[in-house]
């Protein structure tokens, strides 16, 4: 391979060497990490006042976790490392209530990204001439953007039609016989009951790849998408806080994600004690970002759960790769791709006046699209009146959530009593969606 993404040397460098990687990028994580208000404190609490005190991987240990509520509590600029004059770009969770949490990258930040989106695009056997159509959302979510800069890097020709407006994207697919797509796996699979209903199916795509993340799918959700098409379907995975796609992908072996070690260094530890665990043992993933200046994250904890192999690879690479994710260890929902806590919708409907104190969250799928059902009792003076009130407040109910959590909802009225009541711990979510 003679690609400028292809980088041997480092993806096929033995452990020793990855590590030596790991402590020289460290070193420099923790000394634009003690430039922040945040880590200025939290290091030196943990003893950590310069970068020569962390020398080898295993002083990682040393380090404290980095949490979400610390990004939030910290908004909007406890964590930032540079002259807010150096930022080019900002990513956020936003699209949810209460605080958010803020990313930010110089310009250096979102080359370095770029790069490592574009080696894992390599990684999958896209290449330079790909025609590279990009479903996923644009904006604050990372997806969009994350991937279409790797994509430009590689040379691919890149589409940026970014999620929805399916009948467009089909149209798209085949006005540009685009070969590579980019989705969650649940609209991939809505996309292809769309192509199905109109008319002559598959006939004049040129599709051959695609990946897929942002979202929990399982094995046989990859196969069927695979079969469907007719195409290779590659797992992906990120999150905001570690800059978005591209921390761990499928190789064209599709055997786990290889997680880029000089870019991200993990760690599976015990969510209950903190402990590291070996390679094969399932627990919380924890990310240190290597390659990012503006906003250093060290020790976070995503609250996803999964775990490392360690073993080698048919590729030849060497660094180490992440199962799929098999669950949180939070409550947070993820619908459609979208992330969301049930506290947000708590926070949205138990401001309306006329909302009693039950609600409840069930999720279907309706075909391969997760479905979001908000049960609401309301008081029941509301149904002594005009039915067109209750009408009203429905609708307020819905666009409210939708404009809140990005996702249109359907939402039910009750009369007190409606829902179940439980005696302990409340029983908010009913996911019925199956289990991967
Ligand atoms: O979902 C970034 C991304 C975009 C990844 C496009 C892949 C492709 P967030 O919105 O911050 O970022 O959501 C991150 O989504 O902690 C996981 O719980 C979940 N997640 C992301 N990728 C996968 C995956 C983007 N491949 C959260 N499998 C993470 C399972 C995933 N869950």
């Amino acid at each position: 391979m003679t690609e400028k993404f292809w980088n041997k040397e480092i993806e096929t460098a033995p452990r020793d060497q990855i590590e030596k990687l790991q402590v020289q990028g460290l070193k420099k994580v923790i000394q634009w990490a003690l430039d922040t208000p945040f880590y200025g404190k939290k290091l030196k609490k943990s003893e950590i006042n310069s970068p020569d005190d962390f020398n080898c991987i295993a002083d990682l240990t040393k380090l404290p976790f980095t949490t979400k509520d610390d990004l939030r509590n910290n908004f909007p600029r406890g964590l930032l490392a540079v002259d807010m004059s150096e930022v080019v770009r900002i990513h956020s969770s936003s699209g949810t209530t209460g605080i958010p949490t803020v990313i930010y990258f110089t310009q250096d930040d979102v080359n370095r990204w770029s790069d490592i989106v574009a080696r894992s695009i390599i990684a999958t056997g896209a290449r330079k001439g790909d025609i590279f159509q990009n479903m996923m959302t644009y904006g604050l979510f990372t997806g969009g953007l994350g991937l279409h800069y790797g994509a430009e890097k590689v040379g691919m020709t890149v589409i940026p039609v970014s999620s929805g407006n399916t009948k467009r994207q089909v149209q798209i697919m085949k006005d540009f016989q685009s070969t590579v797509v980019h989705a969650t796996p649940s609209y991939l699979m809505h996309l292809h009951s769309v192509i199905e209903q109109s008319g002559p199916g598959l006939a004049g795509l040129a599709l051959r790849k695609t990946f897929v993340g942002a979202e929990p799918h399982s094995e046989n959700t990859r196969l069927k998408i695979e079969e469907m098409f007719g195409i290779d379907a590659y797992n992906s995975y990120g999150l905001s806080e570690l800059n978005g796609p591209g921390v761990a992908f499928e190789c064209e072996f599709k055997d786990s994600m290889h997680v880029w070690e000089d870019a991200y260094i993990v760690e599976i530890i015990d969510p209950a004690t903190g402990q590291q665990l070996p390679a094969g043992e399932e627990g919380e993933v924890v990310l240190t970002n290597l390659i990012r200046q503006a906003t250093p994250l060290i020790r976070y904890r995503t609250r996803d759960l999964a775990y490392l192999t360690n073993e080698p690879c048919r590729c030849g690479r060497t660094h180490q790769r992440l199962s799929r994710i098999t669950g949180r260890t939070d409550d947070m929902l993820i619908i459609n791709g979208v992330n969301v806590f049930p506290s947000q919708i708590e926070e949205i409907i138990m401001q309306i006046p006329e909302v009693g104190t039950n609600w409840q969250i069930c999720l279907d799928k309706d075909g391969a699209l997760d479905k979001l059902t908000v049960n609401v009792e309301i008081y029941s003076k509301m149904f002594s009146g005009d039915a067109s009130q209750i009408e009203k407040l429905r609708s307020r109910i819905k666009e409210e959530l939708r404009a809140s959590i990005v996702i249109n909802p359907i939402v039910r009225l009750h009369e007190p009593g409606f829902l179940p009541v439980s005696e302990g711990k409340a029983k908010r979510v009913i996911d019925n969606r199956p289990k991967i």
